[in-house]
């Protein structure tokens, strides 16, 4: 392994799972100061599951279809992610501040500079403090919150007041090249420096935040009949997209017209939800070539990627970890 690959803004271990240093520490060690409400709604995942597609229609469904809650901000902002902490330094914080007094006078090119862009981004979401945790206090009820923490760190209370939770699954060979893409975004903390090779190594490891894929998904499985939890794969919601949109909303106990289902599943197609700044960070943060966050949305895009080698070597894993699961996955 090449030991100058490295997540620069750091990572810490908890229960030996590494997280990133950029998520709260308190509330993964004690997911039980969560403070959650009885009609709180989670989207809880694994990284790279596909879960911002799933909170974009599982937001709208909760709406009865009406997108105007999620074109007024950016996800994070609308529905947070529980563990995120990321506190741009009070220096940043000031310079935030004192841009969005000065936008209206700025000259259109200062605006688009990279930086003064990303800066406004993190202004617009809400996320010059993003704590999840106070962000989460702020929204009105029923909030629909993110987590990729797994079933046993999860916030207790929510599992406690039979929090709906939707969970969304993907096979991890495609996971393994998304989250590679997501962590070398180039923004802290996504500033991975190290190739997919060396990528693999962590992965395969369970060195990635979050841990082993198989432990996750797994144990989310084991609770896939609790009713208060919906267990959806990824490639299934790609096939049809339709029959997923119907399914949340049983589950939520919405009622929809065919008209809603269409709109929603067109609002959230792969196609607008790239050109969507209000979900796609790459966008918001002016990356549009090399990585993006909403990058290929494919089934089998890890065959472009793993090598002979680590193919056989994942297969290996996957048939011992996933047998008499009876869960699988296509790639
Ligand atoms: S995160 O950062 O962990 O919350 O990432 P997550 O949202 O779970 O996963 C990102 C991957 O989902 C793809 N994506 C989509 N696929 C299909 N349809 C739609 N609408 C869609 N939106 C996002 C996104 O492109 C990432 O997968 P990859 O394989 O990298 O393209």
């Amino acid at each position: 392994m090449n030991e100058n690959a490295r997540f620069v803004a750091g990572t810490f271990e908890h229960d030996g799972v590494p997280y990133a240093n950029a998520f709260n520490r308190s509330l993964i060690e004690r997911p039980e100061i969560v403070n959650c409400r009885e009609d709180d709604v989670f989207v809880a995942s694994y990284p790279k599951s596909g879960t911002t597609w799933t909170i974009e229609m599982v937001s709208l469904i909760m709406n009865g279809g009406n997108t105007e809650i999620n074109t007024s901000a950016f996800q994070q902002a609308r529905n947070p992610m529980i563990e995120a902490n990321f506190i741009l330094p009070i220096w940043l914080r000031c310079i935030v501040h004192l841009l969005k007094f000065l936008k209206p006078i700025l000259p259109e090119f200062i605006i688009k500079l990279r930086f003064i862009h990303f800066l406004l981004v993190m202004e617009k979401a809400g996320l010059e403090s993003g704590i999840g945790l106070k962000q989460m206090e702020k929204l009105p009820s029923p909030r629909l919150l993110k987590s990729h923490m797994p079933y046993h760190a999860f916030p207790s209370q929510a599992i406690r007041k039979k929090c709906k939770i939707v969970y969304v699954a993907r096979n991890p060979k495609d996971i393994g090249v998304s989250y590679f893409y997501h962590c070398s975004l180039g923004v802290p903390p996504l500033d991975y420096r190290g190739s997919w090779n060396d990528f693999y190594q962590l992965y395969v490891n369970d060195k990635v935040w979050y841990g082993s894929w198989f432990d996750h998904v797994l144990t989310w499985w084991q609770h896939r009949d609790d009713e208060n939890i919906l267990f959806l794969k990824y490639e299934d919601m790609k096939k049809d997209p339709k029959a997923a949109v119907k399914s949340i909303a049983d589950f939520l106990d919405v009622s929809l017209t065919d008209d809603a289902i269409d709109d929603i599943v067109e609002f959230c197609s792969f196609k607008k939800m790239k050109k969507n700044e209000n979900v796609n960070l790459s966008l918001a943060i002016g990356d549009k070539d090399k990585h993006q966050f909403v990058r290929k949305g494919v089934v089998g895009d890890w065959v472009n990627f793993f090598t002979v080698a680590q193919n056989k070597e994942y297969e290996k894993i996957y048939e011992e970890r996933m047998k008499g699961s009876g869960l699988d996955f296509e790639w």
